[in-house]
C-alpha cells in the first residue's frame, strides 16, 4: 500500500496560504531534536504553548486520547491572520477530529533524518492521519518511505507534494525529507482522528506513484 495519497479535488488557494506562512515565518520554533535546520510553528497542541511546543507534542503522542483529544488553538490561529489556515481547519474537521496542527519549515540543502513515528500513525490500524498541504516548496524536494533499512531498503517510495494540494502520509514506518534546493520548504501539518469519514477519505483519494520497488 502507497505511503503517500494525493486527496483529489482537496486544493486549495496558495497564495492566501503564502501570504499567511510569511506573516508567520518570523515565529518558528524549533522541532525537538532536530536543530536550527527543521523548524516549527505550533498552532493548536495540547498545552497551547507556543514556547514549549516540544513538551506538548511529547504528551500528545504518549497518551493519544488524552494528549491529541485535548489539542486547542495556540495564539498564532487567533485573529485575521491565520483566517484561511482556521478555514481550511473548519473543512477538514468535517471529517475527523483536528489534533496536532504545525507549520513545518526546512531549510535549504537540510535533511530531516530518516526515523518512524510509531504504529499510532499506521494507515490500516492507527489512530492517527497525518495530512500535509504544501504552501512553499520545489519539484526536487521529495520525502522517501522504506522497508527495511535506509541503505538497502527492499520496497522505496519517493513523492514530491505540489503546493497547495492535500496529501495523507503514513509515516508509522521508516521516512525522510531531502531539501538539495536553495528553498526554505514549508508545509502545513495537520493530524486528524482515523475516523471512518477519514478512512472513507483515503479510499477515494490516488495513490502517488511508486518509483521504484
Ligand atoms: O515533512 C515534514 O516536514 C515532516 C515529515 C515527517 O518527518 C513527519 O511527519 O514525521
Amino acid at each position: 500500500m502507497s505511503k503517500c495519497t494525493e486527496i483529489i479535488g482537496k486544493i486549495y488557494d496558495i497564495e492566501r496560504l503564502q501570504e499567511q506562512a510569511s506573516y508567520l515565518g518570523d515565529k518558528y520554533h524549533y522541532q525537538p531534536g532536530a536543530g536550527k535546520s527543521w523548524q516549527g510553528v505550533p498552532l493548536r497542541n495540547p498545552t497551547a504553548s507556543i514556547k514549549r511546543d516540544g513538551i506538548a507534542i511529547a504528551r500528545a503522542l504518549k497518551g493519544w486520547d488524552e494528549g491529541m483529544r485535548s489539542c486547542m488553538d495556540t495564539p498564532y490561529l487567533e485573529g485575521t491572520s491565520a483566517e484561511y489556515i482556521k478555514e481550511i481547519l473548519t473543512d477538514l474537521a468535517e471529517y475527523g477530529e483536528v489534533f496536532l496542527v504545525r507549520l513545518l519549515k526546512l531549510m535549504p540543502g537540510q535533511n530531516i533524518k530518516a526515523h518512524c513515528d510509531g504504529k499510532v500513525f499506521n494507515r490500516d490500524e492507527g489512530k492517527i492521519a497525518r495530512f500535509h498541504i504544501p504552501i512553499i516548496t520545489d519539484p526536487r524536494i521529495k520525502m522517501f518511505w522504506a522497508e527495511g533499512s535506509q541503505r538497502r531498503p527492499s520496497h522505496m517510495q519517493e513523492v514530491h507534494m505540489r503546493p497547495g494540494q492535500l496529501y495523507y502520509t503514513d509515516v508509522s514506518g521508516l521516512h525522510w525529507v531531502e531539501n538539495p534546493t536553495e528553498t526554505t520548504r514549508v508545509h502545513l501539518v495537520i493530524d486528524l482522528d482515523r475516523s471512518e469519514a477519514v478512512q472513507r477519505l483515503l479510499k477515494t483519494a490516488s495513490l502517488c506513484e511508486l518509483v521504484s520497488s
